[in-house]
């Protein structure tokens, strides 16, 4: 396989979550091993290059052609914490009560040759108003936490791959 010399070719993604606090309906609903989760969650990666700022942060763009695999690595109080993702969209959902930090690993199509990648995100269920209350441990009440409405916690990257393999610089270009 023949590399391009001197070529860098970059992807821009955004990764992140977005939280909402459950309905009083929605918590009665859980299962008795979650009755203390207080949020409904998604963790996500999606391209920016078709970004909007609609509730689901990221676009159409489907990332599959040049990403095999995202793996979510959850915080070790969730069952089977790893979460495998091998098609779009790339993002996991889940109820809990906790923010912790989320290991991303983004494996390209076997094509590119490239590398796994690792990100982190820290999930956030607080809105930074309620932060300090967050902190210092007193979980604010369900009603107040509401009232500020969604979390949106999104950060923009952008992946780079130098010296591409020809084959793999064709699919890339290619979309
Ligand atoms: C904390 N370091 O102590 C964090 C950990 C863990 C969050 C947060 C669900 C667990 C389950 C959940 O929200 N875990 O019921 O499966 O704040």
């Amino acid at each position: 396989r023949i590399r391009v010399r001197g070529v860098t070719i970059h992807r821009p993604l955004i990764y992140g979550n977005n939280a909402v606090v459950l309905t009083p309906e929605e918590k009665s609903l859980l299962p008795v091993a979650a009755k203390d989760h207080t949020h409904r969650w998604t963790v996500a990666v999606r391209s920016a290059a078709s970004a909007n700022d609609s509730d689901i942060v990221g676009g159409a763009d489907d990332l599959n052609y040049f990403i095999k695999r995202v793996s979510f690595k959850l915080h070790e109080t969730y069952q089977n914490p790893t979460r495998n993702v091998d098609k779009p969209p790339f993002e996991v959902s889940e109820t809990g009560w906790g923010e912790f930090e989320v290991q991303i690993r983004i494996t390209f199509v076997p094509e590119s040759g490239e590398k796994v990648i690792v990100l982190y995100h820290h999930l956030k269920l607080h809105p930074w108003t309620l932060q300090v209350a967050a902190e210092e441990a007193v979980n604010p009440a369900p009603e107040i936490s509401a009232k500020s409405g969604p979390v949106h916690s999104w950060q923009y990257d952008e992946i780079v791959f130098h010296d591409p393999f020809q084959s793999f610089l064709n699919i890339l270009t290619a979309h």
